[in-house]
């Protein structure tokens, strides 16, 4: 670290999604000299980064969205599941109405950061990503609100970097760029890759989705909102920002607690048919909570599904291989994708599907793929829609030094750390949102952004009046953490599967169920908890 400190802050917030603005604004507002450093080169975070076609939000935006009613009372959604631009849209105007743009530096990488024990201070290194000039800057706190996207993951393939045509991430879309006419592969069926598959599918010239795992993807069913419409629901947004603290999910429905086995099939069905017809994610984080402990009603789930996805499909080999007849995996333990014409699409004579259960790729050459069969599959275009290093990637890409010198990737060697998914020992004035061990992937975005933001907010302000400056994580609270979410996790179906949410899909990552399980309500209970007694399992001095 050379190079000259530039800037000298109370707070450094690193991440510019829901969870950055909101700490940006509020901490401003309370008179902590804060600035915000965002890698990407404008608003909205993973909406920012997120640009391949068809990307949309796939909880409803009547709370996906700030709780500040300066914005919503202005702000029109023209949808219930509105797209990217229309999101990096909404961030801009929030900045502007905030007027919180003089505070954010845009393209700034944070590259390393080292705690100054003498000081309780970091000192933080960023990169200018249109300069490439380095620079530091010391702040008594250092918040890394990096969400679980914002570490691509790029399959290990050999030949890839061969490859003579375009290949990119989904989230490292080229701003524009035209897929009309072309050959191309998608790599991957997730919740990013089910979005690509159905917004190219009409364009391309041929197109070769590669799927390891089929999705079990929900009907989206948007509607459109006119001026009318969003007066109405303004109507409720008081209510309904109240009402996500009570809910699983930090959403404006509820899972279902009666345990299935107290209910007939008829009313089990009825329920199901009520649920898919209202769309998007409500069978999941709205449907029975015992989908989540008892794969059968998983399994009885996923029947519904395939009943209801299978005459979508035409050709019956590419129906099996779509939705298969045997549970690839208890339903609801894999994110369900959300889709409109994804399943059609596979109709559509220029659309193919390799199933990589039976054939996985081998080896990507100069013209494109070739999976073990010995068929090279040739393109102009690779699609990585690959997903992320979930919930640490974020956090070891950046070289931060604990107090024993030892980076995060080393901490986490034998798993993530972490006291009520806000800190780790070693670590001190370093806290998180949305971050590993905190409900994160289970829990509405701007819902935890705020609910758990407000713990961090309180909790600096606590310092700030009480003459305090350095708080860390103890060992204690984090084995006491990780054994309270080990004994939820082993209590869940989530084990079961092959997800992201489990560290699965990171080859050589621990194995382990980094989101939360215990649902947002119980969350809250033990951050209220650590409060109450006085910051329990942190040492405040
Ligand atoms: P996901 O949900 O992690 O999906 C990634 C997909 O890519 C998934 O189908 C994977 O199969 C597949 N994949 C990953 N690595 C490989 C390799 N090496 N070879 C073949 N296929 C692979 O990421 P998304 O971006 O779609 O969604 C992430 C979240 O963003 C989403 O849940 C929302 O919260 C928003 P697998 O299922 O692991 O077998």
């Amino acid at each position: 670290m050379g190079t000259s400190v530039v800037e000298e802050l109370d707070v450094l917030v690193v991440g510019g999604g829901f969870s950055g603005i909101y700490q940006l604004e509020r901490l401003r507002s309370l008179g902590f000299a804060v600035k915000l450093y965002e890698a990407g080169s404008d608003a909205g975070g993973v909406w920012h980064w997120n640009q391949y076609p068809g990307a949309r939000v796939d909880t409803e935006a009547t709370l996906y969205q700030f709780s500040d009613e300066r914005i919503w009372r202005e702000w029109n959604w023209s949808e219930i599941f509105p797209g990217q631009e229309e999101l990096q849209a909404y961030f801009r105007f929030v900045i502007d109405k905030l007027d919180l743009g003089r505070d954010i530096r845009f393209s700034t990488r944070v590259t390393a950061a080292q705690f100054d024990e003498q000081f309780n201070t970091w000192t933080v290194e960023s990169r200018d990503e249109r300069t490439g000039e380095t620079f530091q800057t010391r702040t008594r706190f250092v918040l890394p609100l990096l969400g679980t996207g914002s570490k691509a993951l790029l399959p290990n393939i050999p030949g890839l970097e061969d490859f003579q045509g375009d290949y990119f991430h989904t989230s490292r879309w080229p701003q524009g760029y035209d897929m009309t006419g072309k050959r191309v592969a998608v790599i991957g069926t997730g919740a990013s890759g089910v979005q690509v598959i159905q917004s190219i599918a009409p364009e391309v010239g041929h197109l070769t989705v590669f799927q390891r795992t089929p999705a079990t993807a929900l009907p989206m069913i948007s509607r459109k909102l006119d001026a009318a419409a969003n007066d109405e629901l303004r109507q409720g947004y008081p209510e309904l920002f109240k009402y996500r603290e009570e809910t699983f999910g930090g959403l404006e429905y509820d899972v279902i607690f009666t345990p299935t086995a107290e209910i007939s099939d008829e009313e089990f069905n009825a329920t199901l048919e009520e649920l898919w017809f209202k769309g998007g994610l409500q069978i999941w984080l709205g449907g029975y909570a015992d989908m989540f402990f008892n794969a059968e009603v998983g399994n009885r789930i996923y029947a519904f599904w395939r009943e209801k996805t299978l005459p979508r499909i035409k050709d019956p080999d590419l129906a099996e291989k779509l939705a298969p007849a045997v549970p690839p995996y208890p339903f609801g333990t894999k994110r369900c994708p959300l889709e409109y014409t994804y399943y059609d699409a596979f109709n559509q004579d220029n659309v193919e599907l390799v199933d990589l259960k039976e054939t996985p790729i081998e080896k990507v050459t100069r013209n494109g793929i070739v999976t073990t069969d010995g068929r090279e599959h040739e393109f102009e275009v690779i699609v990585l829609a690959t997903g992320f290093d979930s919930f640490t990637g974020g956090l070891t890409d950046i070289d931060v030094r604990s107090t024993k010198g030892e980076s995060f990737s080393e901490v986490f060697r034998d798993g993530a750390r972490t006291a009520l998914g806000r800190a780790t020992a070693g670590f001190p004035n370093m806290l998180y949102v949305y971050g590993p061990q905190s409900p994160s992937a289970f829990c509405n975005g701007p819902t935890c952004a705020e609910l758990e933001g407000d713990w961090v907010i309180n909790c600096l302000v606590h310092m700030r009046e009480n003459g305090l400056t350095r708080i860390e994580a103890t060992a204690e609270a984090e084995q006491e953490w990780h054994d309270h979410l080990e004994a939820l996790a082993t209590s869940t179906t989530f084990p079961l599967a092959n997800s992201w949410y489990m560290n699965a899909n990171v080859p050589g990552k621990k194995r382990e169920l980094l989101a939360y399980p215990g649902g947002l309500p119980m969350y809250l209970e033990k951050c209220r908890q650590s409060v109450e007694n006085g910051y329990a399992g942190f040492v405040l001095s």
